[in-house]
């Protein structure tokens, strides 16, 4: 007779960008900060990981996110987002697919909420109208027009920023930003990635190209995940890094909107206020819309040789 662990999980997408809510049956990862609950996640629940977000439950593009009880004692959830890779600092779309999954199984209502990650606490209202606003950690600009050497490509200059994750914010791209041209944009982002690693950046692991909007937002942009998959949403962190780098610019004014769109034209709005000007760290806040896609049981046999996912080493 094998053995089956069940995990029950709610699937929902942002603006085309799923994400996998784990309400029950994840691993006992403790009490204390956040930032130590995600190490142990790491260090000795990785196939749990794996198991979740990967082939053949999931794909690669999928994001898990594990509710835990909060540490800081404001907060009224704990959650830890991780993907086909690893776990993750923050994620945008993912905090509104779980505000809109604990909206759907009655656990919030319209209001503000406090969320602790692993980055730190970030607040997300829930609007009557099912919009979601993530009020994100602190983001800002560590490094602004740095040139790194790609082979292949040649000298390519972007800037360094943290928005719950580490990005590579690449100006005017000369590739055009279009789904038909998913190909050419991973490529070439992977070998810009690599680069900004070697080059001195060995935290940057998503890289976000900007150019052109396409359906009358301010900037359309492709991002791409630490695992090769890109963002199909906007990027809610990539769109906090992308603020602080427009304040930091004097581009966008504290309370003006900007509207991100992603690579499949789906969009977030975003805004910020200064938390401290003098080192150039905003408070940004990005609203998005998720839907609910499926309530599920994932099995886990202990006679399956793949129950802890297909892992890509
Ligand atoms: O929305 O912040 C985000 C995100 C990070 C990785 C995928 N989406």
């Amino acid at each position: 007779m094998a053995n089956l662990h069940r995990i029950q999980v709610v699937d929902s997408h942002t603006g085309g960008e799923p994400t996998r809510v784990v309400i029950s049956g994840g691993p006992d990862l403790g009490t204390g900060p956040l930032s130590e609950r995600v190490q142990r996640l790491s260090s000795q629940f990785d196939p749990f990981r794996s198991a979740v977000v990967n082939e053949p439950r999931g794909s690669d593009v999928l994001v898990g996110a594990l509710l835990v009880a909060p540490h800081a004692p404001d907060c009224d959830f704990g959650v830890i987002f991780f993907n086909n890779v690893g776990v993750l600092g923050m994620c945008g779309h993912g905090t509104v697919g779980l505000m809109v999954t604990l909206a759907h199984l009655g656990r919030v209502r319209p209001g503000t909420h406090r969320i602790d990650t692993p980055v730190g606490p970030v607040s997300a209202t829930l609007h009557e109208d099912g919009q979601v606003s993530v009020a994100n950690v602190p983001s800002y600009r560590h490094k602004s027009s740095v040139v790194v050497q790609v082979p292949g490509i040649g000298a390519v200059s972007g800037d360094v920023a943290w928005g719950g994750n580490w990005f590579f914010l690449v100006r005017s791209p000369v590739w055009e930003l279009s789904i038909q041209n998913v190909e050419t944009l991973t490529d070439v982002s992977w070998r810009i990635r690599q680069a900004v690693n070697a080059q001195g950046f060995p935290e940057v692991d998503h890289v976000e190209l900007f150019g052109p909007p396409g359906c009358g937002g301010h900037s359309r942009n492709f991002v791409l995940c630490p695992g090769k998959a890109y963002d199909r949403s906007p990027c809610g962190t990539g769109t906090s890094a992308k603020l602080a780098c427009l304040a930091a610019d004097e581009k966008l004014a504290p309370g003006q909107v900007w509207i991100q769109e992603g690579i499949l034209g789906s969009s977030f709005q975003g805004e910020y206020q200064w938390e401290d000007r003098v080192r150039g760290r905003v408070l940004p806040v990005v609203t998005g819309t998720a839907h609910v896609t499926a309530e599920a049981t994932l099995i886990l046999s202990d006679v399956d040789p793949f129950q802890w996912g297909i892992r890509p080493d």
